[in-house]
């Protein structure tokens, strides 16, 4: 057991940081939770620990409008700040909606930096609706291919998926609100069997060697957690 492990989640874009701020409704005092966006107004109305408003491109704060090339861009232009934030802790989960320009362009650099300052880094990333425009499901398999050529590991949980659960009658807001709650108590879960406090007898570096593999996990319906006790059985 080690509850020593220094976690940071980082949340980016729209999605991202809804899924910070129900992380921080439901608390955990070990955890420094990061909100990272290209539109200001969602930052600055944000309670995470540490607000990271993107800039370098002229969007103006209003987000990248799909663009996924801008955020990117901003992304790197604010490397030093980022690399500031992500720095002096073992395990960074980098959460982000893929499919719009924010979290699609600006999720793979941060998965970048957070594992140049050393840090195990686990990408956690949600695919877009079928009904959603196809361009945003083009933009989602991009940033996605990108997330897991940046992060160690990326585990990835379809909409769709969580749709065959909710069926389709649930309005769209609902809809997002279940997804931030599925992706919320992975999470925990999730920081639960870093910080070994489940199961019991599954240390850090366990959880450190296992994800090293840099490989794409499969969430599906079922959530995050079993993917993770997936990955220690199969270990
Ligand atoms: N969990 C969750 N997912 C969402 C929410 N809103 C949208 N999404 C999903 O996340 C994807 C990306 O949307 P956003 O996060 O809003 O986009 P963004 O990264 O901010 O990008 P830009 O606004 O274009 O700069 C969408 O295509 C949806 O599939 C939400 O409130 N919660
Ligand atoms: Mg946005």
């Amino acid at each position: 057991m080690n509850e020593q492990a220094r976690i940071k989640v980082v949340g980016i874009g729209g999605a991202g940081c809804r899924v910070v701020s129900f992380l921080i409704e439901t608390g955990h005092s070990n955890v420094e939770l990061i909100a990272v966006n290209t539109d200001w107004a969602c930052i600055r109305a944000s309670d995470a620990h540490r607000r990271i408003e993107l800039r370098g491109v002229s969007i103006y704060g209003l987000g990248s409008g799909g663009r996924p090339v801008w955020s990117e861009k901003c992304a790197e232009a604010c490397a030093n700040e980022l690399r500031e934030a992500l720095s002096g802790c073992d395990l960074s989960l980098i959460v982000a909606g893929m499919g719009g320009g924010t979290g699609s362009g600006a999720a793979p650099v941060v998965a970048r930096i957070a594992g140049e300052t050393g840090a195990l880094t686990i990408g956690i990333a949600t695919t877009p609706l079928t009904v959603e425009l196809c361009k945003r499901n083009c933009v989602a398999e991009e940033g996605l291919s990108m997330l897991c050529g940046a992060a160690n590991a990326v585990i990835v949980v379809p909409c769709e998926e969580l749709l065959a659960v909710t069926g389709r009658k649930i309005g769209i807001a609902d809809f997002f609100a279940a997804m931030d709650r599925v992706l919320c108590e992975g999470i925990w879960s999730m920081i639960g069997l870093a910080t070994g406090s489940k199961p019991a007898d599954i240390s850090f570096p366990g959880v450190k060697a296992i994800f090293r593999h840099g490989c794409r996990a499969d969430g599906g319906k079922d959530g995050i957690l079993k993917v993770i006790e997936g990955f220690f059985r199969m270990n």
